[in-house]
C-alpha cells in the first residue's frame, strides 16, 4: 500500500448518514469513497473536519432549471448558474424536468434538455420527464423505452391549462408507471376550482399578487391530493405527491398511509419558512416575489408541516426552485408592469438555501434529527429516483460528495447567494449554520467562502428503478 493511498482524505469527522452518526475519517479516491474508519492511510491532500458533521451531499430532487417557458418569460437558472447556487449551498445533485409539450413527443424534450444541460453543470444532474400528453405512442413506446433508459421517475400536473390531465390521463400515466416500475410525482391542485376563483376574483377587480392565495385555498390542494391517492390505490402504484404546504393535504396523506397505501410526499422550505402574508398584507406589488403553486399557508400550517417532518410523513424536502426575476422584462415585474396575479409566474428561488434552512432551522433548534435532516434532503431522493447507494449516503462505493457543516451566523441576502435570481424570498431570515465546504466527487466545489468551478465536470445519471417502492 502506497504511502499516499487516497486522493483526498477528511479527518475525523462526524459522519451523519439517514441511519447512523459516527467519528470516522473518509479516504477518497477517484471521486468515490474507498474507505471509512479510524487513522486510516494518508491521502495526497488531507481535511481536518474534526468538531464539524459531515453529511452527504443533498440531492434535490424538484427544481426547475432552464424549462422553457412562453416569452417573454425566461427562467434565470440555467444549468451553469443554477448548479453554481446548488453546490454553495450543499447539493450535489440536481433532478431537474425535461417538459414534454402537448402535441410533442417525449424524445424531443429530452433531446433539447441534454443540449441545455451538456457541459454546462458544476454537479451532477439526472431528469424527471413531464409527461403532459399521455398519447398512445407516449404510453406505449416513448415511456416504457426512457424508462429503461434512465428516465424513471415523471411528473403529471391536475392544474395549469398546458400541462394538466384529466383523470383518465392519469390513471393511464399510472398503469404504464406500474407495468415498468416507475414513480410518478402528482401535483396536486383542482385546475377547475382555480379558475372559477380566478374569475370571481378577477370580477371584484382583486389581482394583486396576494390573491393568487385566495385563488388556491387549502381545499383545492386538499380535493386534488385526496383524488391523486383514490387514483394511485386503484391502479395500485404509489405516487410521490409534491409540494404539500399545509394541514388538509397532510390529513389526506397521512390518511391514506394509515390505510397501507404507498403514498411518498415532498414538502419544500416555502411551507415553513414563507406564509401568505409574504404575498402581500395590503396590495403590495412586492408579494409577486413570493408567488408560487401551492402558495404558502399560514402560521398554523407552517407548525403542522414542521411537526410532519419530524413525525416522518415526508419522503423528501426539494427546493421546488423555479427561478424567476423580479425585474427584468423576462419576469414577475416585467418593466415594472404591476400584472394580474394570474399572469405572475408560478416559482421561486430555492436551491441554495435549501439545505441551510432545513439545518440550521431543523437540526440545530432540535425540530428534527441530523439523520431525519439527511434522510429527507439526500437519501430518499436518491432512493426514490434510482440514484442510491452512488447517491444519497456516505458508505464506501457511493461517489464522494460530501458538505461539512459549520455552526456560524448567517443572515440570507440575495448578494451572498451564487443564483442569476435578482431576489431571494428569504431575504434576512438569521440561520445558525452554512456549509463549510462542499464535495463533488471528491472535489471542493465550495470552501465556505468561495464557489469553486467544476464547469462541465457535472455528469448525467441514469436512473434506476426507484429502491424506495416495494420489490416485485
Ligand atoms: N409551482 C409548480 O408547480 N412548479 C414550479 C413553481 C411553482 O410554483
Ligand atoms: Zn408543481
Ligand atoms: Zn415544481
Amino acid at each position: 500500500m502506497s504511502e499516499t493511498q487516497f486522493d483526498l482524505v477528511i479527518r475525523r469527522a462526524l459522519v451523519a448518514t439517514a441511519s447512523d452518526t459516527f467519528l470516522s475519517d473518509i479516504g477518497i479516491r477517484d471521486g468515490v469513497i474507498e474507505q471509512l474508519g479510524r487513522n486510516i492511510a494518508a491521502g495526497k491532500k488531507e481535511i481536518d473536519a474534526a468538531g464539524r458533521t459531515v453529511t452527504p451531499g443533498g440531492v434535490d430532487g424538484h427544481c426547475h432549471l432552464d424549462q422553457p417557458v412562453p416569452a417573454p418569460l425566461r427562467m434565470a437558472d440555467n444549468f451553469e448558474t443554477g448548479t453554481r447556487s446548488a453546490a454553495c449551498g450543499g447539493t450535489t445533485t440536481v433532478i431537474p424536468f425535461a417538459v414534454q409539450e402537448k402535441g410533442h413527443c417525449l424524445q424531443d424534450a429530452v433531446d433539447d434538455y441534454h443540449r441545455r444541460a451538456k457541459d454546462r453543470a458544476h454537479v451532477d444532474y439526472a431528469f424527471h420527464l413531464i409527461v403532459s400528453d399521455p398519447t398512445p405512442d407516449v404510453l406505449e413506446r416513448e415511456l416504457p423505452r426512457l424508462i429503461a433508459e434512465g428516465y424513471s421517475s415523471f411528473k403529471i400536473y391536475m392544474t395549469y391549462d398546458d400541462l394538466k390531465l384529466n383523470d383518465g390521463q392519469i390513471l393511464d400515466v399510472l398503469d404504464t408507471a406500474k407495468k415498468h416500475n416507475a414513480l410518478v410525482m402528482v401535483h396536486a391542485e383542482n385546475a377547475d376550482c382555480i379558475e372559477w376563483l380566478t374569475k370571481r376574483l378577477e370580477a371584484a377587480g382583486n389581482t394583486a399578487p396576494r390573491f393568487h392565495g385566495h385563488s388556491r385555498p387549502m381545499l383545492v390542494e386538499r380535493e386534488a391530493t385526496h383524488r391523486a391517492i383514490a387514483l394511485s390505490e386503484l391502479v395500485d402504484v404509489p405516487i410521490l405527491i409534491v409540494h404539500v404546504s399545509g394541514r388538509e393535504a397532510v390529513e389526506q396523506i397521512r390518511w391514506a398511509r394509515g390505510h397501507g397505501l404507498n403514498i411518498f410526499a415532498e414538502t419544500c422550505p416555502q411551507y415553513l419558512f414563507l406564509s401568505a402574508e409574504d404575498m402581500g398584507v395590503d396590495n403590495s406589488y412586492v408579494g409577486a416575489k413570493c408567488v408560487c403553486s401551492p402558495p404558502p399557508r399560514d402560521k398554523g400550517n407552517q407548525d403542522v408541516i414542521w411537526a410532519a417532518l419530524a413525525e416522518g410523513l415526508f419522503t423528501v424536502f426539494s427546493s421546488d426552485h423555479a427561478p424567476f426575476n423580479y425585474e427584468g422584462l423576462d419576469g414577475k415585474h416585467p418593466d415594472g408592469q404591476e400584472m394580474p396575479f394570474r399572469y405572475v409566474p408560478n416559482g421561486i428561488p430555492g436551491l441554495e438555501t435549501r439545505m441551510p434552512l432545513l439545518y440550521s432551522e431543523g437540526v440545530l433548534k432540535g425540530r428534527i434529527t441530523v439523520n431525519k435532516f439527511v434522510e429527507l434532503t439526500s437519501t430518499n431522493a436518491a432512493k426514490a429516483y434510482g440514484l442510491h447507494p452512488r447517491k444519497g449516503t456516505i458508505a464506501i462505493g457511493s461517489d464522494a460528495d460530501l458538505v461539512i457543516w459549520e455552526e456560524r451566523d448567517t443572515e440570507i441576502k440575495n448578494t451572498m447567494l451564487h443564483h442569476a435570481t435578482d431576489y431571494t424570498p428569504y431575504e434576512g431570515i438569521k440561520l445558525k449554520a452554512w456549509p463549510a465546504m462542499t464535495l463533488c466527487a471528491g472535489e471542493v466545489v465550495w470552501d465556505g467562502k468561495d464557489f469553486q468551478p467544476r464547469l462541465g465536470k457535472g455528469r448525467f445519471l441514469q436512473c434506476s428503478a426507484p429502491s424506495l417502492l416495494p420489490k416485485k
